[in-house]
């Protein structure tokens, strides 16, 4: 009997079934597709319905293969929600993190309660995307929707009730919204109170490797599956993805890549200073007991971007096309990876240029001097929110584990190094999927803890090392960059 870890990501998903074996985690993806959220009427939203059929059908390909599932864990992006109402229905599709309606919540939202006392109390960075102004941006609507509604269920919750009809918050995801107290390990009811959202919209929480309970019966039924449990894993992706670094140390830098990069490391507490604020640094929650320090950076979402441009512009440019380029070019630009004109999808080389051209930098021409501009870019805000790390936990750190879809990309590994001074460990590159299988695993009492997992995951994946180049030298672009990032916040 198996496992199997749905991966919602924020541009594809995937459903892998995993296995525990001679101590080793065996994956086998057995489905893959698409997420392209949809833009309607001015906004852009989750086709959750398709979600859900893709969910559907990854089951029914698991029953044609004759593979018995035991179980099933569901992780997937942050922040992102769908609305119920009394009899349980969705209101709406989930809108996207990157709709523009919370253009004006966040302003909105320092009127009830200043910024810097909402870090205070969440231990998050105030990211426009966060569930806070998105419910905030319901509140202002005239679709008055959040009237309607009874229960708020981020992504995956919303996942795990439509397979078992129970309305549970998973603690990792919950903490992205902004709206959790870690010191009460429960929602945040004052800070609901105080912005003026219903404190009834929110569930309980539960932690990872709880057993949520069976596939509802008519699901079961309509796919022809034998029982099966559904567990809560590190529900947020990210949380996930670092259940199944392969480290020996307690002490590592995590750099998860994809869509987004997280840069940052595992505390046992919350850590809330001047130094993670002016690093922009946020608290989310971890897996066994741990609670994240770090830093989302715009990421590789930044090439998809520009990949998709230039594949609209008629040229069949692919992945591993644009890295090739990028080996064989320079490019003495730098962007700021994470300012807001960089945010939404429209036209991004474009938008790139023009970063540029107001920061009067010598505009990249060519597909190989936009990938260096963005992966230099990106290495470098990861050194620069590393150095705030090690000045707010006051330590130092040796080594970097780089895991997920970005380490397919061995420039830019190589070029984080180069950045970092820094030896970077790589793998594995499903991470999300690996650390989501092996939450199930603790939940179901198979294996004990993170540790025992950790050491699974080494005995199970290659792992590669990149070495710093002592020839590359950062520090004239690490100054720009500082330059740059003063001159445009
Ligand atoms: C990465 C991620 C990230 C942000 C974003 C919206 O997948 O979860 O942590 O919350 O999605």
């Amino acid at each position: 009997m198996k496992m199997l870890a749905f991966d919602f990501g924020a541009s594809s998903g995937r459903g892998i079934l995993g296995e525990l074996r001679d101590n080793k985690i065996i994956l086998h993806e057995v489905h893959r597709f698409d997420n392209e959220p949809v833009k309607f009427m001015n906004h852009i939203q989750w086709d959750f319905l398709r979600l859900v059929h893709e969910m559907k059908t990854c089951l029914l390909l698991c029953k044609v293969n004759h593979e018995r599932i035991k179980s099933i864990g569901i992780d997937t992006w942050g922040v992102d929600y769908g609305l119920l109402d009394g009899d349980g229905e969705l209101i709406s599709n989930p809108f996207h993190y990157r709709d523009n309606r919370t253009d004006t919540t966040v302003e909105a939202c320092f009127k009830s309660i200043p910024q810097d006392e909402l870090i205070n109390k969440s231990g998050l960075h105030c990211n426009r995307y966060n569930t806070i102004y998105q419910l905030l941006a319901e509140k202002y609507s005239a679709s008055h929707r959040l009237l309607h509604a009874k229960t708020m269920l981020l992504m995956p919750d919303l996942f795990n009730y439509a397979l078992t009809g129970i309305m549970k918050a998973e603690y990792t995801i919950a903490t992205t919204t902004q709206l959790y107290d870690y010191k009460k390990d429960d929602w945040h009811y004052a800070l609901i109170k105080r912005v003026g959202l219903p404190t009834g919209l929110f569930p309980e929480i539960i932690h990872p490797g709880h057993v949520i309970g069976p596939v509802k019966a008519p699901l079961r039924e309509e796919l022809h599956l034998e029982t099966c449990q559904v567990v809560s894993v590190g529900s947020h992706d990210t949380s996930s993805a670092i259940a199944a670094v392969p480290a020996l140390e307690d002490d590592f830098i995590f750099i998860a890549t994809g869509t987004w990069v997280m840069v940052g490391v595992e505390n046992e507490e919350l850590l809330v200073n001047d130094i993670t604020k002016a690093y922009e640094l946020s608290n989310e929650g971890g897996v066994g007991g741990k609670v994240n320090l770090l830093k989302n950076i715009m990421g590789l979402w930044l090439m998809q971007a520009c990949r998709r441009q230039w594949q609209q512009d008629g040229h069949a440019v692919g992945f591993e096309d644009m890295v090739k380029e990028g080996l064989e070019a320079t490019t003495s630009a730098i962007i700021y990876p994470d300012d807001p004109c960089f945010y939404a999808p429209d036209n991004m080389p474009n938008k790139i240029k023009q970063f540029c051209q107001d920061t009067h930098q010598k505009v990249p021409e060519t597909f190989g001097e936009m990938v260096r501009v963005i992966e230099e870019s990106l290495a470098l805000c990861i050194k620069h929110t590393i150095k705030g790390i090690e000045k707010a936990t006051k330590k130092a750190y040796n080594t970097i584990h780089m895991f997920g879809g970005g380490i397919q990309d061995p420039l830019f590994c190589q070029i984080v190094a180069n950045a970092t001074g820094k030896l970077v460990i790589t793998g594995p590159k499903e991470a999300t999927a690996m650390g989501n299988i092996l939450l199930q695993a603790i939940g179901l009492g198979e294996i004990k803890d993170i540790k025992e997992g950790r050491e699974i995951v080494r005995h199970s994946i290659e792992i590669k090392k990149y070495i710093p180049d002592p020839q590359a030298d950062f520090r004239e672009k690490y100054t720009k960059y500082l330059t740059i990032i003063r001159e445009t916040s």
